[in-house]
Order: structure tokens, then C-alpha cells, then sequence
């Protein structure tokens, strides 16, 4: 029985001693101290055995069992000590590694153009106001003294949707929305996306930024002086001191008299240019004194008010502020592009 047990423990130590796994030493654990081990049968014999044999075997068979229970358990810390020590070799960090730079965004161009913009003529007291994308016909286009058939609708070809509405195709119908809650005096700039069934070119596309000024006050207060004044400031401030300002005669159905305006060319000082295509100008946007018939309709009477409006695009002077050739870059979503602003 003595030779058993001894031979028992070398075999059972011997095992655990090499054994690299947590459930692997269970099992082994269950071969040596299991209620199917042969130490345990040993155990349960005991009561067979004489007075002397019984003591001497069931001191050695608890003994061993301690034994084979202790090397159990310094196996087992063992493999968990050297499981974190990999784990803690994994995870490890170095902190004076040199990290990993997060690519920084910036504002799109025509943002940041926007923003510029609203700078200014914050800066000559005007307040900006938000428009609705979808207006609906009265605002875009009837109160703007363009009633249906009217010639001037074929100017801005427009996408009318099911229910009546439409994408707006010019900011102007912010004027309509802003003087039918508001009294004069005021000074307003609006900015936003508008819309219009054209095709894309260099200088065109269905989907592009307007901005829309607006400055009323009693009769006789404002003036085309006033205008050309605000112009030539808003000019200014987004290209330089040097740049002039023009008027040429045209036509909106909602100003009279009606104005097309310029800026000389800031790239080569009015002398004629690629940019300008050799006239020394560039064509801007549209402009007038308010027709009464925008007053009339909003609710004012008749010649009670004056002001003045103008309204240009946006990608027109981002284009020629960073001598952009193509307004379908600013939609093409190409970061070689835009991460040059
Ligand atoms: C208008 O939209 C008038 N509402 C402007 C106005 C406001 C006149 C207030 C008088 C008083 P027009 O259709 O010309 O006008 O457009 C104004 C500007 O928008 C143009 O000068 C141009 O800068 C820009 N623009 C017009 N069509 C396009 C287009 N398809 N793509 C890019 N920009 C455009």
C-alpha cells in the first residue's frame, strides 16, 4: 500500500509540475483527487485495513493528498502570474511613443466665404436672417412682382414639385418672408442655397449659394448713393482697398431702376485678365431701389418706403477670391481641393 502511494505521488506531482494549462490541471486534479481516484479509494479502504496499517497509510494518503492539492495550486498561480505578464506585455504603452496625429477638418470654402461675408455687413449694422429652401410660388416668385406668365420666371427655370412648392431659385424671396413681420427701418443680409433646372458648366450649376441684401427706410432716406456706398464697402472688405465698383443698367422684375453690378478684377487691378477674361470687370449679381410694388405687396402703402436690394453668388466670389476656374469643385467633394483653403 506504502509502494502505491509512492508511486501515486511521483506520478501525480511529476504531471502537474508540467502541466501549462488552467484546464488541464483540473482535469488532473479530478485524476488525483477525484472521487474516482485511486488516492480516494485508498482513503475509503482505510476502515479495512488494521489499527497500525490504518494510521500509518491514512497519515501518508492525507499527506499526499495536501501535497498533490498544494503543487496544484502553485501550478495554477504560476500560469496566471505568466498570463498577465502577457497581457501586460500586449497592453503595454510607451508613453514616449509619438502618437498618431488626428487629421484636423476645416470649414468647406464656401463657408468660410459665407462667414467672411456676414462679417461684414455685421460690421455695417446689418442683421442676418434665415430663408426657407421651399418656398412656396407667392414668396418666390408673385409677391416679387413676377405673377405667373410673367417673362421674367423664364430666367430662372425652376424644379416645381408635386405639391405646388419649389426649391427656391433666388435668396430674394427672403426680402417677402422678412418684410411681411418686420416694419422699416431695417438692414438685412440673408445667405443660403437656391435652385434652378439649369446645366452644370464652369460658371453654372442646378444648386448654388445667393446672398440677398436688403435696406428700407421712410421715403427718401436711402438712396442709390446709399447702395453703391454699401457695395463698395462690401467690395472692399472681400477683395481690398483698391477695388471699384460699377452700375450698368438691367432689369428685375422687383427693383426700379434695376442694376447689374461689377467689381474691378483683383487679379490684375482692372488692366484685363484670364480671370475677367480680358474686360478688367466682374459681373457680380443684380441690384436696384425696391420696386413699390414689393410694398404693396407685403401690406405697406404705396410710397411710404424706400431701400434698396442686391443679390449675387456666392461661388461667383469664393471663385474669384482663390481663382477657382470651376464652380463644380466646390460639390465635387475632392479633398486634393478642398484641403487647399
Ligand atoms: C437673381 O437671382 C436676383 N434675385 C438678384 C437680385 C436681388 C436682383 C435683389 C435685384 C435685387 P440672377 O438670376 O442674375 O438674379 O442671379 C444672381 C447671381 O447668382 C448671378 O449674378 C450669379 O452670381 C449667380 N448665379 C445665377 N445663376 C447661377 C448658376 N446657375 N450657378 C451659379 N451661380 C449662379
Amino acid at each position: 500500500m506504502k509502494n502505491k502511494i509512492n508511486k501515486i505521488k511521483d506520478l501525480a506531482l511529476k504531471e502537474v509540475s508540467k502541466m501549462k494549462s488552467l484546464a488541464n490541471l483540473e482535469s488532473l486534479k479530478i485524476k488525483y483527487l477525484g472521487r474516482k481516484s485511486e488516492l480516494t479509494n485508498i482513503l475509503r479502504g482505510l476502515k479495512d485495513l488494521s489499527k497500525d496499517e490504518r494510521k500509518e497509510v491514512g497519515e501518508m494518503a492525507n499527506k499526499l493528498r495536501e501535497e498533490i492539492e498544494e503543487s496544484i495550486k502553485y501550478q495554477v498561480s504560476g500560469i496566471k502570474q505568466r498570463e498577465l505578464g502577457d497581457i501586460k506585455e500586449k497592453e503595454k504603452i510607451d508613453v514616449t511613443y509619438p502618437g498618431t496625429k488626428i487629421k484636423k477638418g476645416h470649414l468647406h470654402p464656401l463657408t468660410q466665404v459665407r462667414y467672411e461675408i456676414e462679417e461684414i455687413f455685421k460690421s455695417m449694422g446689418f442683421l442676418t436672417v434665415d430663408g426657407r429652401e421651399v418656398e412656396d410660388e407667392f414668396h418666390n416668385f408673385d409677391a416679387l412682382n413676377m405673377p405667373k406668365n410673367h417673362p421674367a420666371r423664364d430666367m430662372q427655370d425652376t424644379f416645381w414639385l408635386k405639391n405646388g412648392t419649389v426649391p427656391r431659385t433666388q435668396t430674394s424671396s427672403v426680402q417677402i418672408r422678412f418684410m411681411e413681420k418686420n416694419k422699416p427701418p431695417f438692414r438685412i443680409v440673408s445667405i443660403g442655397r437656391v435652385y434652378r433646372n439649369e446645366n452644370s458648366d464652369a460658371t453654372h450649376d442646378f444648386n448654388f449659394n445667393q446672398i440677398e441684401c436688403l435696406m428700407v427706410d421712410k421715403s427718401g432716406k436711402i438712396m442709390v448713393a446709399n447702395f453703391k456706398s454699401v457695395v463698395s464697402e462690401f467690395m472692399k472688405g472681400l477683395f481690398g482697398k483698391g477695388t471699384k465698383t460699377r452700375l450698368r443698367p438691367s432689369y428685375f422684375p422687383f427693383v426700379e431702376p434695376g442694376f447689374e453690378f461689377d467689381a474691378s478684377c483683383p487679379y490684375c487691378s482692372g488692366k484685363g485678365c484670364r480671370i475677367c477674361k480680358g474686360t478688367g470687370w466682374i459681373e457680380l449679381g443684380g441690384a436696384g431701389m425696391v420696386n413699390q410694388n414689393i410694398f404693396t405687396s407685403v401690406g405697406f402703402s404705396e410710397n411710404k418706403y424706400e431701400g434698396f436690394a442686391f443679390g449675387f453668388g456666392v461661388e461667383r466670389i469664393a471663385m474669384i477670391k482663390y481663382g477657382i476656374d470651376d464652380t463644380r469643385l466646390f460639390y465635387g467633394g475632392d479633398l486634393r481641393f478642398l484641403e487647399q483653403f
